[in-house]
């Protein structure tokens, strides 16, 4: 059938070619939006109206008139946010500068064809490469369901997070990944701790753009081999910022410019970190730092996760297994070394009245996620004993409470950082007691491709309340609002710049804090699959990341454990952490031979600092990647598009780690 084709708007700087408009192109019967008048321009750049007819969509509570805001915000940068201009709807409540006049002179143009697909499309003007090409006809916009697919140029996409699968570029084979915040171990697929709904592509001519959707519900996003993405989430808005390039150094670049700059961090951070769970007691740490030292082993950090403190409540230590921590960590700083602790998102509400001065203040100041009736604080059973509250970062009056708590604790534990875990938040039932109501909140008619298929498994009932509204579209920013107020607290502390460690992330989460990837496996394939994480998240603008060297879970053996150690020597933040009653499995108990090689590739590590800073410094100031991988590099050679056994530091050095069992070089 010919259909009448009219181009609505082609906009090269402010030249538009806008033919009159004609409501009956179209066609009679067809379901979905069409232009509800001609589209008008704005200050910031377009605005499209469109209403919806026809049977209603699958999940029904279609919302029958929606708009479309086109914002040039920079030379480079393109944002286009679909939603309701007759109900406001949730939106992340993350500052992204929204200049009040269009850009003048842009890289980008933007067609609008008025035929019965009502095709959306964004180029690369120096091209004419198509970066985005939507049919706004088929877009769904319900309360609970929101679709929006998109053509893309090629099949090199990389991104999206945070999940574990096999290869850097992904599979666009049919595959769903879905983001929702989950204290979840990495496992293939799978949605884990935290969410970062971004792309990067490489065209087939070697330019590249990158896609931010900005949107804290749960969701997925199907990657398929025409190449194209289709989009679904069951809350917010459609909020898209797409990043032109060229190159990838430049998308993140411009990524980070628009989310926050990843921080800089303390010198000290990118020296080598201990860690484990469950150092029985101080004696042990010591121990373990002293036998570093004999065999001159590199070693700048220990942590004191959850066994320093007195039965895992937060601000306390435990006097008799860890008496004379306060003292300790002032013996380590002398030696010039610096201590971090960790910090659980939980307080219990069970301790014998008046001696647990953190959550009876709290409880005071009224500061926790709420149950439904906004009212009653949320209880989940969680690591401290008893039943725990969740403070509401979201609340400002939560953060001052948290930085307040934390500065105080400095005169404790005179602590140099803070590792804030467990933060998506994590809850040992489904949901708060005593259970999740049956509601449209807790049992959405749609669920994206999730753990369990459960929106409040291991966490809160969607339908408690905080600051900003539900958690049902707050809940995966749990993570990212602890963020700022841990960091301000370490600033006002210790007067020095902060060093944070988060499991949960989202978007903008670099400009506080570095992350791990959580509790991954003592398995060669998870080392390999920490490469992958690593370059994701430099492409996330949190550039200070790194695995748990030697593995989280299992005993690990010898061999992988160097091997990893060899690795782990280049991760941007280089921490061994393990498991409760796995064996030990830091550098210096595996004997000379493995000691002496951990000694001589943290040497390396070492030699190398000044140039590893240098690139810290970058990334906070230009908002460049600190690992990359090698096609950030070498954009015009196809064969460094699938690359992610070896990575680069900066554009001046190669990491090709041994990542075989058994085998003695990389051919
Ligand atoms: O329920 O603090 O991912 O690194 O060692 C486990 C104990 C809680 C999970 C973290 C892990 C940490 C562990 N934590």
């Amino acid at each position: 059938m010919e259909k009448k084709q009219q181009l609505y708007f082609v906009v090269i700087a402010f030249a538009v070619f806008a033919p009159a408009f004609a409501a009956t192109s179209i066609s009679e019967g067809q379901d979905g939006y069409s232009l509800s008048r001609k589209p008008e321009k704005t200050t910031k750049g377009w605005r499209v109206v469109l209403s919806r007819h026809g049977a209603t969509s699958r999940y029904g509570n279609d919302i029958s008139q929606i708009a479309l805001d086109v914002e040039f915000q920079t030379k480079d940068r393109l944002r286009f946010k679909i939603y309701d201009p007759n109900n406001k709807r949730f939106e992340v409540p993350l500052k992204i500068e929204s200049p009040p006049l269009a850009a003048p002179d842009i890289s980008y143009d933007i067609e609008l064809v008025n035929d019965s697909s009502l095709r959306f499309k964004i180029l690369r003007k120096t091209t004419g490469t198509v970066l985005w090409d939507t049919s706004l006809a088929d877009l769904i916009f319900s309360n609970q369901y929101l679709q929006i697919a998109t053509n893309i140029p090629s099949s090199s996409v990389y991104g999206f997070g945070e999940h574990q699968h096999p290869s850097f570029r992904h599979n666009m084979n049919h595959i769903t990944y879905g983001m929702y915040t989950r204290d979840q171990s990495p496992k293939m697929y799978a949605n884990l701790y935290g969410v970062h709904p971004f792309y990067m592509c490489i065209e087939n001519d070697a330019n590249a753009h990158g896609v931010l959707f900005l949107n804290s519900n749960a969701q997925e996003v199907t990657l398929s081999p025409e190449p194209s993405l289709t989009f679904r989430t069951i809350g917010g808005i459609l909020d898209f910022y797409v990043f032109l390039g060229p190159t990838p150094e430049n998308v993140v670049q411009q990524y980070t410019e628009a989310i926050g700059r990843p921080h800089f961090p303390p010198y000290w951070s990118l020296g080598y970190q201990l860690s484990r769970w469950g150092y029985p007691n101080i004696d042990v740490v010591k121990q373990t730092v002293t036998r570093m030292e004999e065999y001159g082993i590199p070693q700048d950090v220990q942590y004191g996760d959850i066994d320093y403190m007195n039965h895992h409540l937060d601000f306390t230590y435990d006097k008799e297994n860890y008496a004379g921590l306060p003292e300790y960590i002032q013996d380590l700083k002398k030696q010039g070394l610096h201590y971090v602790i960790i910090l659980d998102p939980f307080l219990s509400k069970d301790e014998a009245q008046g001696t647990y001065r953190p959550y009876e203040l709290g409880e005071q100041l009224g500061i926790w996620v709420n149950n439904s009736d906004g009212i009653t604080p949320a209880i989940g059973k969680a690591l401290p004993p008893g039943y725990s509250v969740y403070p509401d970062y979201l609340n400002p009056k939560t953060a001052d409470w948290w930085t307040q708590m934390c500065v105080e604790f400095q005169n404790v534990l005179p602590y140099d950082g803070i590792w804030i875990d467990m933060n998506e938040p994590s809850n040992f039932l489904n949901g708060q007691y005593p259970g999740c109501a049956h509601n449209d909140l807790n049992n959405p008619p749609f669920v994206p491709r999730i753990s369990d298929d459960s929106l409040s498994q291991s966490t809160l009932c969607p339908d408690s309340k905080t600051y900003l509204g539900s958690l049902y579209d707050t809940h995966s920013l749990f993570g990212w609002s602890e963020a700022a107020p841990t960091f301000r607290a370490i600033q006002e502390a210790t007067g020095k710049r902060p060093f944070v460690l988060s499991r949960s992330t989202f978007v903008g989460n670099g400009k506080y804090t570095a992350h791990w990837l959580g509790d991954n496996h003592a398995l060669w394939e998870d080392m390999h699959t920490s490469i992958i994480g690593i370059l994701e998240f430099n492409l996330f603008g949190i550039p200070q990341v790194g695995a748990d060297i030697c593995g989280f879970y299992f005993d690990t053996t010898f061999e992988l454990c160097l091997r990893w150690t060899q690795l782990g020597a280049f991760y941007p933040l280089s921490r061994n952490h393990n498991a409760l009653d796995q064996k030990d499995q830091d550098p210096a108990v595996f004997g000379t031979e493995f000691a002496t090689i951990a000694r001589s590739v943290l040497q390396i590590r070492y030699s190398l600092l000044p140039y590893l800073y240098t690139l810290f410094f970058e990334a906070h100031t230009l908002g460049n990647t600190v690992a990359r991988g090698l096609m950030h590099e070498f954009t015009a050679d196809p064969e460094t598009h699938g690359i992610d056994t070896a990575f680069l530091w900066g554009s001046a050095l190669m990491i090709a780690p041994v990542l075989q069992e058994a085998s003695t070089g990389v051919f």
